[in-house]
Protein backbone atom coordinates (compact mmCIF):
# COMPACT_ATOMS: atom_id res chain seq x y z
CA UNK A 1 0.00 0.00 0.00
CA UNK A 2 1.02 3.14 -0.71
CA UNK A 3 2.34 5.89 2.07
CA UNK A 4 -0.83 8.40 2.92
CA UNK A 5 1.15 9.88 6.16
CA UNK A 6 4.36 11.08 6.45
CA UNK A 7 4.01 9.84 10.49
CA UNK A 8 6.16 6.48 10.57
CA UNK A 9 3.98 4.99 13.11
CA UNK A 10 1.04 5.99 11.94
CA UNK A 11 1.72 4.74 8.37
CA UNK A 12 3.20 1.49 9.99
CA UNK A 13 -0.51 1.08 11.78
CA UNK A 14 -2.38 2.08 8.91
CA UNK A 15 -0.63 -0.46 6.88
CA UNK A 16 -0.98 -3.18 10.15
CA UNK A 17 -4.73 -2.78 9.34
CA UNK A 18 -5.14 -2.61 6.26
CA UNK A 19 -3.33 -5.83 5.93
CA UNK A 20 -5.41 -7.90 8.62
CA UNK A 21 -9.30 -6.66 8.08
CA UNK A 22 -8.44 -6.88 4.37
CA UNK A 23 -9.79 -4.07 3.28
CA UNK A 24 -10.53 -2.71 -0.17
CA UNK A 25 -8.86 0.96 -0.07
CA UNK A 26 -7.81 3.42 2.14
CA UNK A 27 -9.43 6.66 2.22
CA UNK A 28 -7.14 9.75 4.34
CA UNK A 29 -10.30 11.81 5.85
CA UNK A 30 -8.89 15.64 5.57
CA UNK A 31 -11.49 17.62 6.85
CA UNK A 32 -13.01 19.28 3.88
CA UNK A 33 -16.76 19.76 3.01
CA UNK A 34 -15.38 18.50 -0.33
CA UNK A 35 -14.82 15.04 1.24
CA UNK A 36 -18.56 15.62 3.13
CA UNK A 37 -20.51 15.89 0.29
CA UNK A 38 -18.34 12.92 -1.72
CA UNK A 39 -19.22 10.77 1.50
CA UNK A 40 -22.76 12.02 2.27
CA UNK A 41 -23.72 11.39 -1.22
CA UNK A 42 -22.11 7.76 -1.22
CA UNK A 43 -24.28 6.88 2.15
CA UNK A 44 -27.84 8.63 0.41
CA UNK A 45 -26.70 5.96 -2.52
CA UNK A 46 -26.45 2.84 -0.01
CA UNK A 47 -29.85 3.99 1.82
CA UNK A 48 -27.44 4.70 5.03
CA UNK A 49 -28.75 8.45 4.97
CA UNK A 50 -32.00 10.01 2.94
CA UNK A 51 -31.09 13.39 2.15
CA UNK A 52 -33.83 15.90 4.17
CA UNK A 53 -36.34 18.89 2.57
CA UNK A 54 -33.36 21.28 1.08
CA UNK A 55 -36.42 23.91 2.01
CA UNK A 56 -37.13 23.02 5.30
CA UNK A 57 -34.02 21.56 6.70
CA UNK A 58 -31.05 22.47 4.56
CA UNK A 59 -27.81 20.35 4.35
CA UNK A 60 -29.37 17.70 6.49
CA UNK A 61 -29.32 14.09 6.48
CA UNK A 62 -31.92 11.24 7.85
CA UNK A 63 -30.92 7.71 9.02
CA UNK A 64 -32.01 4.58 10.93
CA UNK A 65 -30.30 2.15 12.03
CA UNK A 66 -30.62 -1.86 12.56
CA UNK A 67 -33.02 -2.31 15.62
CA UNK A 68 -30.76 -4.21 17.08
CA UNK A 69 -27.80 -1.01 17.12
CA UNK A 70 -30.09 1.11 18.84
CA UNK A 71 -27.91 2.47 22.02
CA UNK A 72 -24.88 2.11 23.92
CA UNK A 73 -24.14 -1.60 25.14
CA UNK A 74 -22.67 -1.38 28.89
CA UNK A 75 -22.51 -5.39 28.95
CA UNK A 76 -20.31 -5.23 26.02
CA UNK A 77 -17.85 -2.51 27.28
CA UNK A 78 -14.44 -3.03 28.38
CA UNK A 79 -11.70 -1.45 30.67
CA UNK A 80 -9.06 -4.04 29.91
CA UNK A 81 -6.43 -2.87 32.20
CA UNK A 82 -3.08 -5.75 32.91
CA UNK A 83 -5.15 -6.12 36.04
CA UNK A 84 -8.60 -6.51 37.12
CA UNK A 85 -8.48 -4.29 40.34
CA UNK A 86 -7.68 -1.08 38.32
CA UNK A 87 -10.41 -1.68 36.57
CA UNK A 88 -12.91 -1.93 39.81
CA UNK A 89 -16.43 -3.05 40.86
CA UNK A 90 -18.26 -0.79 38.27
CA UNK A 91 -15.97 -1.94 34.57
CA UNK A 92 -16.49 -4.94 32.38
CA UNK A 93 -12.39 -6.56 32.71
CA UNK A 94 -11.06 -8.74 30.44
CA UNK A 95 -7.02 -8.81 29.96
CA UNK A 96 -5.39 -6.96 27.77
CA UNK A 97 -4.33 -10.37 26.06
CA UNK A 98 -7.00 -12.32 26.01
CA UNK A 99 -9.05 -9.64 24.68
CA UNK A 100 -6.68 -8.79 21.63
CA UNK A 101 -6.73 -12.27 20.72
CA UNK A 102 -10.45 -12.63 20.70
CA UNK A 103 -11.01 -9.19 18.46
CA UNK A 104 -7.88 -9.97 16.58
CA UNK A 105 -9.58 -13.02 15.32
CA UNK A 106 -13.07 -11.00 14.62
CA UNK A 107 -10.90 -8.23 12.93
CA UNK A 108 -9.46 -10.64 10.43
CA UNK A 109 -11.32 -9.66 7.29
CA UNK A 110 -13.70 -7.76 8.66
CA UNK A 111 -13.29 -4.69 5.98
CA UNK A 112 -13.12 -6.86 3.10
CA UNK A 113 -15.05 -4.80 0.48
CA UNK A 114 -15.29 -2.14 2.19
CA UNK A 115 -12.78 1.24 2.41
CA UNK A 116 -10.82 1.55 5.29
CA UNK A 117 -11.45 5.11 6.76
CA UNK A 118 -8.57 7.02 8.49
CA UNK A 119 -9.65 10.28 10.80
CA UNK A 120 -6.88 11.79 12.68
CA UNK A 121 -9.06 13.82 14.87
CA UNK A 122 -8.26 16.14 18.13
CA UNK A 123 -10.10 16.46 21.33
CA UNK A 124 -10.20 19.78 22.09
CA UNK A 125 -8.43 22.80 20.34
CA UNK A 126 -5.56 22.25 18.53
CA UNK A 127 -2.46 23.24 20.15
CA UNK A 128 -4.03 23.68 23.58
CA UNK A 129 -2.40 21.80 26.57
CA UNK A 130 -5.63 19.97 27.02
CA UNK A 131 -5.82 18.27 23.80
CA UNK A 132 -5.47 14.61 22.80
CA UNK A 133 -4.78 13.71 19.23
CA UNK A 134 -6.94 10.51 17.88
CA UNK A 135 -6.96 8.65 14.99
CA UNK A 136 -9.98 6.74 14.52
CA UNK A 137 -9.53 3.92 11.49
CA UNK A 138 -12.93 3.01 10.76
CA UNK A 139 -15.06 0.91 7.66
CA UNK A 140 -17.98 3.39 8.22
CA UNK A 141 -18.21 6.76 6.53
CA UNK A 142 -21.86 7.38 8.28
CA UNK A 143 -19.38 7.66 11.03
CA UNK A 144 -16.76 9.66 9.47
CA UNK A 145 -19.61 12.35 8.49
CA UNK A 146 -20.64 11.93 12.50
CA UNK A 147 -16.64 12.77 13.89
CA UNK A 148 -16.74 15.45 11.39
CA UNK A 149 -19.13 17.18 13.41
CA UNK A 150 -17.97 16.16 16.79
CA UNK A 151 -14.60 16.78 16.82
CA UNK A 152 -11.67 18.88 14.55
CA UNK A 153 -10.87 16.44 11.81
CA UNK A 154 -8.29 15.88 8.85
CA UNK A 155 -4.80 18.00 7.81
CA UNK A 156 -4.82 20.57 10.66
CA UNK A 157 -4.81 17.95 13.24
CA UNK A 158 -2.05 15.87 11.39
CA UNK A 159 0.25 19.08 10.45
CA UNK A 160 0.00 19.51 14.63
CA UNK A 161 0.57 15.85 14.76
CA UNK A 162 3.96 16.09 13.33
CA UNK A 163 5.85 13.15 12.29
CA UNK A 164 6.71 11.52 15.74
CA UNK A 165 3.89 13.00 17.79
CA UNK A 166 1.50 11.36 20.15
CA UNK A 167 -1.88 10.08 18.99
CA UNK A 168 -4.72 7.53 20.56
CA UNK A 169 -5.35 4.54 18.51
CA UNK A 170 -9.17 4.19 17.71
CA UNK A 171 -9.74 1.35 15.47
CA UNK A 172 -13.07 0.65 14.48
CA UNK A 173 -14.91 -2.13 12.48
CA UNK A 174 -19.18 -2.62 12.28
CA UNK A 175 -17.78 -6.09 11.90
CA UNK A 176 -19.68 -6.77 8.63
CA UNK A 177 -17.58 -7.83 5.40
CA UNK A 178 -18.80 -8.13 2.22
CA UNK A 179 -17.89 -11.23 0.71
CA UNK A 180 -19.25 -11.23 -2.40
CA UNK A 181 -18.43 -8.52 -4.80
CA UNK A 182 -21.76 -8.53 -6.46
CA UNK A 183 -24.25 -8.42 -3.51
CA UNK A 184 -25.74 -5.42 -2.28
CA UNK A 185 -24.66 -4.04 1.08
CA UNK A 186 -27.42 -3.62 3.88
CA UNK A 187 -27.84 0.31 4.53
CA UNK A 188 -26.95 -0.04 8.61
CA UNK A 189 -24.33 -3.09 8.77
CA UNK A 190 -23.31 -4.18 11.94
CA UNK A 191 -22.85 -7.23 14.14
CA UNK A 192 -24.72 -7.29 17.04
CA UNK A 193 -23.58 -10.89 18.12
CA UNK A 194 -19.92 -9.83 18.22
CA UNK A 195 -19.91 -6.39 19.93
CA UNK A 196 -17.31 -5.49 21.57
CA UNK A 197 -16.22 -2.10 23.51
CA UNK A 198 -12.64 -2.35 24.39
CA UNK A 199 -10.50 0.08 25.76
CA UNK A 200 -6.67 -0.37 26.80
CA UNK A 201 -6.12 2.17 29.30
CA UNK A 202 -2.43 1.66 29.87
CA UNK A 203 -1.26 1.62 25.92
CA UNK A 204 -4.11 3.93 25.58
CA UNK A 205 -5.71 2.22 22.85
CA UNK A 206 -10.00 1.66 21.65
CA UNK A 207 -10.57 -1.51 19.85
CA UNK A 208 -14.46 -1.25 18.83
CA UNK A 209 -16.02 -3.72 16.56
CA UNK A 210 -19.91 -4.61 15.99
CA UNK A 211 -21.76 -1.40 16.02
CA UNK A 212 -22.15 1.42 14.58
CA UNK A 213 -23.86 3.44 17.05
CA UNK A 214 -22.58 6.97 18.45
CA UNK A 215 -21.09 5.86 21.81
CA UNK A 216 -20.23 2.75 20.66
CA UNK A 217 -18.66 4.12 17.18
CA UNK A 218 -17.59 7.69 17.22
CA UNK A 219 -14.41 6.53 19.63
CA UNK A 220 -13.90 10.49 20.18
CA UNK A 221 -16.66 10.81 22.69
CA UNK A 222 -17.32 8.61 25.65
CA UNK A 223 -14.00 6.26 24.75
CA UNK A 224 -11.91 8.13 24.01
CA UNK A 225 -12.88 11.78 25.69
CA UNK A 226 -13.86 10.20 28.72
CA UNK A 227 -12.76 6.20 29.92
CA UNK A 228 -9.44 6.65 28.10
CA UNK A 229 -8.85 10.35 29.20
CA UNK A 230 -9.62 9.53 32.71
CA UNK A 231 -6.87 7.19 32.98
CA UNK A 232 -4.60 9.42 31.58
CA UNK A 233 -6.25 12.30 33.66
CA UNK A 234 -5.46 10.16 36.99
CA UNK A 235 -1.53 10.07 35.61
CA UNK A 236 -1.21 13.62 35.03
CA UNK A 237 -3.06 15.32 37.72
CA UNK A 238 -6.21 16.62 35.87
CA UNK A 239 -10.14 15.69 35.28
CA UNK A 240 -12.10 14.10 32.52
CA UNK A 241 -15.62 14.56 33.64
CA UNK A 242 -18.82 13.75 32.27
CA UNK A 243 -20.19 17.38 32.61
CA UNK A 244 -21.51 20.35 30.78
CA UNK A 245 -20.05 23.43 31.02
CA UNK A 246 -22.77 26.74 30.96
CA UNK A 247 -21.48 30.76 30.99
CA UNK A 248 -23.52 32.68 32.71
CA UNK A 249 -23.42 37.08 32.79
CA UNK A 250 -25.57 38.60 35.57
CA UNK A 251 -26.88 41.76 34.73
CA UNK A 252 -23.96 43.75 35.39
CA UNK A 253 -21.95 41.89 33.02
CA UNK A 254 -20.37 39.82 35.46
CA UNK A 255 -19.19 36.29 34.38
CA UNK A 256 -19.13 32.91 36.13
CA UNK A 257 -18.98 29.55 34.25
CA UNK A 258 -20.58 26.65 36.14
CA UNK A 259 -19.83 22.85 35.49
CA UNK A 260 -22.39 20.36 35.70
CA UNK A 261 -22.80 16.63 35.95
CA UNK A 262 -25.94 15.14 35.73
CA UNK A 263 -27.01 11.04 34.72
CA UNK A 264 -29.17 10.43 31.60
CA UNK A 265 -32.62 11.87 31.57
CA UNK A 266 -32.04 15.13 34.07
CA UNK A 267 -31.79 17.48 31.88
CA UNK A 268 -28.39 17.85 30.99
CA UNK A 269 -28.78 19.22 27.67
CA UNK A 270 -31.14 21.56 28.39
CA UNK A 271 -29.71 23.07 31.50
CA UNK A 272 -26.39 23.37 29.15
CA UNK A 273 -28.51 25.75 26.88
CA UNK A 274 -30.68 27.15 29.34
CA UNK A 275 -32.54 30.55 28.55
CA UNK A 276 -32.64 31.78 32.01
CA UNK A 277 -36.36 33.69 33.13
CA UNK A 278 -34.25 35.79 35.41
CA UNK A 279 -34.67 39.19 34.31
CA UNK A 280 -31.35 40.75 32.70
CA UNK A 281 -29.17 37.35 33.16
CA UNK A 282 -27.68 35.55 29.73
CA UNK A 283 -27.07 32.72 29.61
CA UNK A 284 -24.25 30.71 26.98
CA UNK A 285 -22.88 27.37 26.22
CA UNK A 286 -19.56 26.31 26.49
CA UNK A 287 -20.31 22.70 26.04
CA UNK A 288 -23.17 19.85 26.71
CA UNK A 289 -21.90 16.59 27.75
CA UNK A 290 -17.85 16.52 28.96
CA UNK A 291 -15.37 18.69 30.72
CA UNK A 292 -11.47 18.32 31.20
CA UNK A 293 -10.24 20.65 33.91
CA UNK A 294 -6.97 21.11 34.96
CA UNK A 295 -5.88 24.05 37.33
CA UNK A 296 -4.31 27.04 35.53
CA UNK A 297 -1.35 29.03 37.00
CA UNK A 298 -3.26 31.16 38.80
CA UNK A 299 -4.64 28.35 40.44
CA UNK A 300 -8.42 28.28 39.42
CA UNK A 301 -9.53 25.35 37.69
CA UNK A 302 -10.14 25.82 34.03
CA UNK A 303 -12.31 23.71 31.90
CA UNK A 304 -12.22 23.12 28.19
CA UNK A 305 -15.03 21.03 26.47
CA UNK A 306 -13.01 18.50 24.07
CA UNK A 307 -16.09 18.17 21.42
CA UNK A 308 -16.88 20.11 18.60
CA UNK A 309 -20.73 19.23 18.43
CA UNK A 310 -23.94 18.08 19.91
CA UNK A 311 -24.99 14.19 19.88
CA UNK A 312 -28.09 15.09 21.33
CA UNK A 313 -31.71 13.23 22.23
CA UNK A 314 -34.16 14.45 19.80
CA UNK A 315 -37.34 12.71 21.69
CA UNK A 316 -38.65 15.31 24.60
CA UNK A 317 -36.76 18.42 22.56
CA UNK A 318 -39.34 20.90 21.35
CA UNK A 319 -39.34 24.86 21.37
CA UNK A 320 -40.76 24.64 25.05
CA UNK A 321 -38.23 22.49 26.70
CA UNK A 322 -35.39 23.37 24.30
CA UNK A 323 -35.50 26.09 22.29
CA UNK A 324 -32.13 26.59 21.96
CA UNK A 325 -31.37 23.18 20.30
CA UNK A 326 -34.14 23.48 17.93
CA UNK A 327 -32.54 26.78 16.41
CA UNK A 328 -29.23 24.31 16.14
CA UNK A 329 -30.77 21.64 14.65
CA UNK A 330 -32.75 23.52 11.83
CA UNK A 331 -29.53 22.99 9.56
CA UNK A 332 -26.64 20.73 8.83
CA UNK A 333 -27.43 18.38 11.23
CA UNK A 334 -27.65 14.42 10.87
CA UNK A 335 -30.26 12.86 12.49
CA UNK A 336 -30.48 9.31 13.16
CA UNK A 337 -33.55 6.94 14.55
CA UNK A 338 -36.14 10.01 14.12
CA UNK A 339 -39.26 9.49 12.40
CA UNK A 340 -39.29 11.13 8.80
CA UNK A 341 -42.16 13.09 7.58
CA UNK A 342 -43.60 13.12 4.30
CA UNK A 343 -42.15 16.08 3.14
CA UNK A 344 -38.73 14.55 3.91
CA UNK A 345 -38.53 16.40 7.09
CA UNK A 346 -37.98 15.07 10.68
CA UNK A 347 -40.29 14.07 13.68
CA UNK A 348 -40.20 12.72 17.32
CA UNK A 349 -42.26 12.22 20.23
CA UNK A 350 -42.84 15.87 22.06
CA UNK A 351 -41.48 17.99 18.55
CA UNK A 352 -45.43 19.43 19.10
CA UNK A 353 -46.51 19.44 15.85
CA UNK A 354 -48.87 16.78 14.46
CA UNK A 355 -47.28 13.66 13.28
CA UNK A 356 -49.29 13.20 9.85
CA UNK A 357 -48.01 9.76 8.08
CA UNK A 358 -44.47 9.41 9.07
CA UNK A 359 -41.87 6.80 7.65
CA UNK A 360 -40.59 5.01 11.65
CA UNK A 361 -37.67 4.80 12.92
CA UNK A 362 -37.38 0.69 11.35
CA UNK A 363 -38.46 2.46 7.93
CA UNK A 364 -42.47 1.46 8.37
CA UNK A 365 -45.15 3.44 7.33
CA UNK A 366 -46.67 4.70 10.89
CA UNK A 367 -49.58 6.92 11.69
CA UNK A 368 -51.31 7.44 15.15
CA UNK A 369 -53.32 4.15 15.21
CA UNK A 370 -49.78 2.29 15.14
CA UNK A 371 -49.89 2.85 19.01
CA UNK A 372 -45.56 2.38 19.39
CA UNK A 373 -43.61 4.90 19.06
CA UNK A 374 -42.05 6.55 15.72
CA UNK A 375 -38.87 7.31 16.59
CA UNK A 376 -36.68 5.99 18.83
CA UNK A 377 -36.43 6.55 22.30
CA UNK A 378 -32.65 7.34 22.18
CA UNK A 379 -33.12 8.91 18.29
CA UNK A 380 -30.17 11.58 18.14
CA UNK A 381 -29.06 14.62 16.35
CA UNK A 382 -25.62 15.41 15.37
CA UNK A 383 -24.81 18.67 14.57
CA UNK A 384 -21.46 21.37 15.18
CA UNK A 385 -21.97 23.23 18.30
CA UNK A 386 -21.25 26.16 15.79
CA UNK A 387 -24.66 25.86 14.65
CA UNK A 388 -25.95 26.74 17.99
CA UNK A 389 -27.38 30.16 18.32
CA UNK A 390 -25.98 31.03 22.07
CA UNK A 391 -22.48 29.49 22.09
CA UNK A 392 -19.89 31.49 23.67
CA UNK A 393 -17.72 32.86 21.48
CA UNK A 394 -15.10 31.74 23.59
CA UNK A 395 -16.30 27.96 23.69
CA UNK A 396 -12.92 26.66 22.12
CA UNK A 397 -10.67 29.12 24.17
CA UNK A 398 -7.03 26.53 24.36
CA UNK A 399 -6.59 27.86 27.91
CA UNK A 400 -10.20 26.76 28.63
CA UNK A 401 -12.66 28.70 30.97
CA UNK A 402 -12.22 29.23 35.05
CA UNK A 403 -15.12 27.45 36.65
CA UNK A 404 -16.75 29.30 39.55
CA UNK A 405 -18.82 26.38 40.84
CA UNK A 406 -19.73 22.57 39.79
CA UNK A 407 -23.17 21.08 40.48
CA UNK A 408 -23.50 17.63 40.77
CA UNK A 409 -27.77 16.53 40.14
CA UNK A 410 -30.18 13.54 40.44
CA UNK A 411 -33.76 12.95 39.69
CA UNK A 412 -35.06 12.51 43.06
CA UNK A 413 -38.75 12.78 44.28
CA UNK A 414 -37.66 13.39 48.24
CA UNK A 415 -35.29 14.00 50.57
CA UNK A 416 -32.57 15.73 48.59
CA UNK A 417 -33.69 19.76 48.48
CA UNK A 418 -33.65 21.79 45.51
CA UNK A 419 -29.74 23.14 45.69
CA UNK A 420 -27.66 22.22 48.61
CA UNK A 421 -23.87 23.51 49.03
CA UNK A 422 -21.10 21.34 49.74
CA UNK A 423 -19.35 22.21 53.57
CA UNK A 424 -16.32 22.21 51.72
CA UNK A 425 -14.76 20.45 48.60
CA UNK A 426 -14.57 17.37 50.75
CA UNK A 427 -17.97 17.21 51.25
CA UNK A 428 -19.06 18.08 47.76
CA UNK A 429 -16.80 14.93 46.62
CA UNK A 430 -18.88 13.02 49.12
CA UNK A 431 -21.96 14.66 46.93
CA UNK A 432 -20.76 13.47 43.88
CA UNK A 433 -19.60 9.90 45.12
CA UNK A 434 -23.34 9.50 46.49
CA UNK A 435 -24.84 11.14 43.77
CA UNK A 436 -28.41 9.17 42.58
CA UNK A 437 -31.24 9.41 40.42
CA UNK A 438 -34.49 7.50 40.09
CA UNK A 439 -34.75 5.48 36.72
CA UNK A 440 -37.32 7.25 33.93
CA UNK A 441 -39.29 5.02 31.39
CA UNK A 442 -36.37 6.36 29.13
CA UNK A 443 -34.20 3.20 30.51
CA UNK A 444 -34.34 0.04 31.00
CA UNK A 445 -35.40 -1.67 34.39
CA UNK A 446 -38.00 -0.80 36.49
CA UNK A 447 -39.25 3.11 37.25
CA UNK A 448 -38.84 4.74 39.73
CA UNK A 449 -36.06 2.92 41.16
CA UNK A 450 -33.13 4.39 42.75
CA UNK A 451 -29.47 4.31 41.30
CA UNK A 452 -26.39 5.63 42.50
CA UNK A 453 -24.45 6.73 40.03
CA UNK A 454 -21.24 8.99 40.93
CA UNK A 455 -20.29 12.31 39.28
CA UNK A 456 -22.98 10.31 36.56
CA UNK A 457 -19.54 8.39 35.48
CA UNK A 458 -20.50 4.96 36.24
CA UNK A 459 -20.54 4.08 32.65
CA UNK A 460 -17.48 6.03 31.82
CA UNK A 461 -14.73 5.76 34.72
CA UNK A 462 -12.08 4.19 32.62
CA UNK A 463 -10.66 2.86 36.16
CA UNK A 464 -11.55 1.67 39.90
CA UNK A 465 -13.93 4.10 40.72
CA UNK A 466 -12.86 4.12 44.18
CA UNK A 467 -9.54 5.00 43.20
CA UNK A 468 -11.43 7.91 41.09
CA UNK A 469 -13.04 9.48 44.47
CA UNK A 470 -9.37 9.77 45.43
CA UNK A 471 -7.97 11.21 42.68
CA UNK A 472 -10.91 14.23 43.19
CA UNK A 473 -9.86 14.47 46.94
CA UNK A 474 -6.40 14.84 45.74
CA UNK A 475 -7.23 17.38 43.24
CA UNK A 476 -9.01 19.45 46.20
CA UNK A 477 -6.11 18.73 48.29
CA UNK A 478 -3.45 20.17 45.33
CA UNK A 479 -5.69 23.49 44.81
CA UNK A 480 -5.83 26.42 46.63
CA UNK A 481 -8.70 25.89 48.76
CA UNK A 482 -9.54 29.99 48.57
CA UNK A 483 -9.31 29.27 44.47
CA UNK A 484 -11.63 26.16 44.14
CA UNK A 485 -15.20 25.94 43.02
CA UNK A 486 -17.88 25.72 45.22
CA UNK A 487 -19.83 22.48 44.76
CA UNK A 488 -23.55 22.24 44.68
CA UNK A 489 -25.77 19.39 44.99
CA UNK A 490 -28.76 20.41 42.69
CA UNK A 491 -32.59 18.68 42.66
CA UNK A 492 -34.84 20.04 40.02
CA UNK A 493 -37.01 16.94 40.35
CA UNK A 494 -38.82 16.99 43.60
CA UNK A 495 -42.32 16.21 44.38
CA UNK A 496 -45.14 16.91 46.45
CA UNK A 497 -47.43 14.04 48.31
CA UNK A 498 -49.82 13.93 44.92
CA UNK A 499 -46.94 13.23 43.05
CA UNK A 500 -46.77 16.63 41.24
CA UNK A 501 -43.27 18.30 40.99
CA UNK A 502 -42.71 20.82 42.85
CA UNK A 503 -40.31 23.35 41.47
CA UNK A 504 -40.90 24.05 37.51
CA UNK A 505 -37.65 23.63 36.42
CA UNK A 506 -36.29 24.26 33.68
CA UNK A 507 -35.28 28.44 32.54
CA UNK A 508 -36.34 28.98 36.05
CA UNK A 509 -32.83 26.89 37.03
CA UNK A 510 -31.49 30.20 36.87
CA UNK A 511 -33.05 31.43 40.09
CA UNK A 512 -30.83 28.48 41.54
CA UNK A 513 -27.85 29.36 39.59
CA UNK A 514 -28.08 32.75 40.89
CA UNK A 515 -27.90 31.70 44.37
CA UNK A 516 -25.18 29.86 43.65
CA UNK A 517 -23.08 32.60 41.83
CA UNK A 518 -24.20 35.01 45.00
CA UNK A 519 -22.28 32.44 47.30
CA UNK A 520 -19.55 32.10 45.54
CA UNK A 521 -19.20 35.97 45.13
CA UNK A 522 -19.73 35.71 49.12
CA UNK A 523 -22.60 37.96 48.84
CA UNK A 524 -25.65 36.24 50.72
CA UNK A 525 -25.29 33.95 53.89
CA UNK A 526 -26.62 30.26 53.84
CA UNK A 527 -28.28 27.78 56.38
CA UNK A 528 -26.79 24.77 57.92
CA UNK A 529 -28.06 21.43 57.56
CA UNK A 530 -27.68 18.07 57.86
CA UNK A 531 -27.20 17.39 54.47
CA UNK A 532 -25.10 20.76 53.65
CA UNK A 533 -25.80 24.43 53.22
CA UNK A 534 -29.21 25.86 51.93
CA UNK A 535 -30.51 29.12 50.87
CA UNK A 536 -32.17 30.98 53.81
CA UNK A 537 -35.66 31.79 52.00
CA UNK A 538 -35.32 35.47 51.20
CA UNK A 539 -31.84 35.13 49.06
CA UNK A 540 -33.44 32.89 46.75
CA UNK A 541 -35.08 35.15 43.75
CA UNK A 542 -38.88 34.10 43.38
CA UNK A 543 -40.13 37.21 41.99
CA UNK A 544 -42.48 36.49 39.51
CA UNK A 545 -42.98 33.05 40.12
CA UNK A 546 -46.13 32.57 42.48
CA UNK A 547 -44.29 29.79 44.45
CA UNK A 548 -46.32 29.44 47.43
CA UNK A 549 -44.18 29.61 50.68
CA UNK A 550 -45.83 25.70 51.44
CA UNK A 551 -43.98 24.23 48.88
CA UNK A 552 -40.85 26.43 49.07
CA UNK A 553 -40.73 24.77 52.37
CA UNK A 554 -41.47 21.34 50.64
CA UNK A 555 -38.24 21.98 47.82
CA UNK A 556 -35.82 21.88 51.33
CA UNK A 557 -37.56 20.04 53.71
CA UNK A 558 -35.55 16.79 54.44
CA UNK A 559 -37.80 14.10 56.28
CA UNK A 560 -35.36 12.20 59.12
CA UNK A 561 -36.81 8.52 58.24
CA UNK A 562 -35.83 9.35 54.59
CA UNK A 563 -32.68 10.67 55.83
CA UNK A 564 -31.86 7.52 57.95
CA UNK A 565 -32.69 5.18 54.86
CA UNK A 566 -30.21 7.38 52.81
CA UNK A 567 -27.54 6.48 55.30
CA UNK A 568 -28.04 3.09 55.22
CA UNK A 569 -28.03 2.89 51.10
CA UNK A 570 -25.30 4.93 51.14
CA UNK A 571 -23.53 2.62 53.25
CA UNK A 572 -24.35 -0.43 51.11
CA UNK A 573 -22.88 1.66 47.85
CA UNK A 574 -20.04 2.30 49.41
CA UNK A 575 -19.67 -1.47 50.80
CA UNK A 576 -19.81 -2.10 47.50
CA UNK A 577 -15.95 -0.60 46.16
CA UNK A 578 -14.22 -2.32 48.77
CA UNK A 579 -11.55 -1.65 50.86
CA UNK A 580 -10.31 1.26 48.13
CA UNK A 581 -13.24 3.74 49.10
CA UNK A 582 -11.11 6.71 50.79
CA UNK A 583 -11.81 6.79 54.93
CA UNK A 584 -12.98 10.47 54.03
CA UNK A 585 -15.79 9.76 52.47
CA UNK A 586 -16.66 7.38 55.36
CA UNK A 587 -16.21 10.13 57.88
CA UNK A 588 -18.45 12.22 55.78
CA UNK A 589 -21.06 9.68 56.05
CA UNK A 590 -19.95 9.18 59.59
CA UNK A 591 -21.00 12.68 59.73
CA UNK A 592 -24.11 12.02 58.69
CA UNK A 593 -25.04 9.76 60.46
CA UNK A 594 -24.79 11.17 64.08
CA UNK A 595 -26.76 13.90 63.27
CA UNK A 596 -29.31 11.90 62.97
CA UNK A 597 -28.62 10.51 66.61
CA UNK A 598 -28.43 13.74 68.00
CA UNK A 599 -31.57 14.87 66.93
O1 LIG B 1 -23.95 7.53 22.56
S1 LIG B 1 -23.41 8.32 23.65
O2 LIG B 1 -22.81 7.46 24.65
O3 LIG B 1 -22.41 9.22 23.14
C1 LIG B 1 -24.64 9.21 24.33
C2 LIG B 1 -24.97 8.83 25.70
O4 LIG B 1 -25.40 7.70 25.93
O5 LIG B 1 -24.81 9.68 26.58
MN1 LIG C 1 -23.41 11.96 28.06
Amino acid sequence: MSTVVSHPELQRWINEIFDHCEAKEVYLCDGSQEQFEELAEKLVAAGTLVRLNEERRPNSYWAHSDPRDVARVESKTYICSERQEDAGPTNNWRSPLEMKATLTDLYKGSMRGRTMYVIPFSMGPLGSEFSIIGVEITDSAYVVLNMMYMTEVGRTVLERLGDDGNFVKCLHSVGAPIDDEESEDVPWPCNPENTYIAHFPETEEIWSFGSGYGGNALLGKKCLALRIATAVARREGWLAEHMLILKLTDPSGRVHYVAGAFPSACGKTNLAMLVPTLKGWKAETIGDDIAWMRFGSDGRLYAVNPEKGFFGVAPGTSSKSNPVAMETIKHSTIFTNTALTEDLDVWWEGIEQEPGKLTDWQGKPWDPSVGSPAAHPNARFTVPASNSPTIAPEWQDPNGVPISAIMFGGRRSSLVPLVTESFSFDHGVFMGATMASETTAAAEGKVGKLRRDPFAMLPFCGYHMADYFAHWLAMGESGDDSKLPKIFLVNWFRRDADGRFLWPGYGENSRVLKWMIERVEGKVDALSTPLGLVPKPEDLDLEGLNLEPERLTQLFDVNESELIEEVVSIEEHFNSFGPKLPKRLWDHLERLRSTIRNN
